[in-house]
């Protein structure tokens, strides 16, 4: 018998902007990742203010999952998947994000892509908000700065919930909604960027107005929560935090108090508003030494205490080191850096991989927190190759997942109820952080390229049959 529950939710993870591509179809508005050009490891992508006639946009067709909904779902199914997480993209629905009226047909992609999920018995798991601000919202109000955009998100949650209630049952407010908390999420999640044009990496970065936006997101998180409970009792409303677990490097007290300072405000502040109801003791501290003060308005701490989640997701992919010693060697990693983990390796792009520290986490959060967990994003980015008979040996790809998927067992034997498992990128699509394509994460290549060429054609992986077998037997054979 499996250690999973019967009803463990395996699948895959994708995300509208670099997924769909159809950028300007059927109504749909410009999101901020519309507006970014590609990138690479080496040279940071650009956000541009007005279109460039030069420049390449990897989300305007990315895999254009908008015309290959059915016959990706179909490989989904073929796989066993028992869930789908995808977002709604805010611009399809509201293309500035303002309207009074939703765009129906982009209500009705929807509908069509939750039919064909629900026809393969495949729950959808709806991620409202990922990555994608209204890019005329930083335009009007910059982004998440406004706080008239907690009522905007209001309407899109409003009009979502009615209109795939009785399909969708699970929903994640805003994808690793802890993004804010750093410099990065200024392009990821925030908005914060009305007027700028340049590289991604050299946003101006103004805490004060991050922390506020940041508090915006968490009001409008627990509000679409509160209605939700409200009015849909049947759903199931989780959080989205982007975990980056943290060591500290030696047993020097002062590299433990560090580490867990940090490890406090990147992976448990978010998540402490949002399963908890209230901004933690510790954070004020750090407020008042970064000279951050957090305009509330009345009524937005009930808001707080009553918008807590059913149960928390989130993402994986690494693990780093904390010290008080400058001369260590450092890391990249999932939206930031850290120090070197000595009995860790690496990824091509320089995540480091840590499969034990997945075990280590969901204790952690149980822990804290003692509501269902769900891992929902975790995978290796690396580049594939297509043999001479059109077979990809992503052999990598398949031993990082096992490894992770053997210490998510241990989690659930350790007591952790964890609910699913749906790893990033199940299908080849853009990257967020360089905008490629040749960073894969799929069970399933997409015959896309860097430089915007290719013909869409998708192909099964190794990873593809793998994971298959994994599902069939609910995770006992890896
Ligand atoms: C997470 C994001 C995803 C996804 C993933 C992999 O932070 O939620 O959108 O892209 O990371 O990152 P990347 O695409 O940069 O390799």
């Amino acid at each position: 018998m499996s250690v999973f529950k019967k009803d463990f939710l395996w699948g895959g993870a994708t995300a509208a902007n670099q997924l769909e591509g159809a950028w300007n179809v059927d109504g749909k508005g410009p999101s901020v990742p519309d507006m970014c050009t590609n990138g690479t490891h080496e040279t940071p992508k650009r956000v541009t203010a007005e279109f460039e006639a030069d420049a390449l946009y990897p989300s305007h067709e990315a895999i254009d999952f908008y015309h290959h909904y059915r016959e990706d779902i179909a490989l989904f199914a073929e796989m066993g998947f028992k869930c789908f997480r995808f977002s709604i993209a805010w611009t399809r629905i509201f293309p500035t994000g303002m309207e009074e009226t939703p765009n129906e047909a982009g209500l009705s992609f929807y509908d069509r892509v939750i039919d064909e999920c629900l026809s393969h018995g495949i729950e959808p798991l709806v991620t409202i908000s990922h990555y994608e601000m209204p890019y005329a919202l930083v335009e009007k109000c910059n982004g998440w700065y406004g706080r008239e955009c907690i009522d905007h998100f209001m309407r899109f949650c409003e009009t979502i919930f009615e209109r795939y209630r009785g399909r969708v049952r699970y929903w994640l407010t805003f994808n690793e909604i802890n993004s804010g908390t750093l410099p990065h999420g200024v392009v990821l999640s925030l908005g914060t960027l009305k007027g700028y044009t340049g590289p991604t990496t050299e946003v101006p970065d103004e805490p004060q107005v991050r922390f506020q936006a940041l508090h915006h997101q968490l009001v409008a998180s627990a509000k679409a929560v509160r209605l939700a409970h409200q009015k849909y009792p049947e759903f199931k409303m989780g959080n989205m935090i982007c975990f980056i677990t943290m060591y500290p490097y030696s047993c020097n007290p002062d590299d433990v108090l560090k580490c867990q300072r940090e490890m406090r405000m990147m992976n448990w502040f978010c998540s402490d508003v949002q399963v908890r109801g209230s901004y933690p003791a510790y954070a004020k501290r750090w407020f008042d030494e970064k000279g951050i003060s957090i305009h509330m308005e009345p009524g937005d701490e009930a808001l707080l205490k009553e918008g807590t989640v059913d149960f928390y997701t989130f993402s994986y992919y690494v693990s780093n080191c904390v010290s008080v010693d400058p001369s260590l060697a450092r890391v990249e990693g999932n939206i930031m850096s850290g120090l070197k983990n000595p009995y860790l390796e690496t990824s091509e792009w320089g995540w480091q991989i840590d499969p034990k520290g997945l075990r280590y986490t969901l204790n952690e959060i149980y822990d804290r927190y003692q509501i269902p967990v769900m891992v929902v994003e975790n995978g290796l980015g690396a580049r594939d190759v297509i043999e001479p008979d059109g077979s990809i040996h992503d052999d990598y790809r398949v031993d990082y997942l096992r490894e992770h998927v053997r210490q998510m067992r241990e989690a659930v034997l350790d007591g952790v109820d964890v609910m699913g498992y749906t790893p990033w990128g199940c299908i080849d699509l853009v990257s967020a952080s360089t905008g490629e394509m040749a960073k894969r994460y799929g069970m399933i290549y997409v015959e896309k390229y860097d430089d915007g060429t290719g013909s869409l054609a998708r192909r099964k992986k190794d990873s593809f049959e793998w994971y298959r077998r994994v599902i069939a037997s609910n995770g006992e054979t890896l």
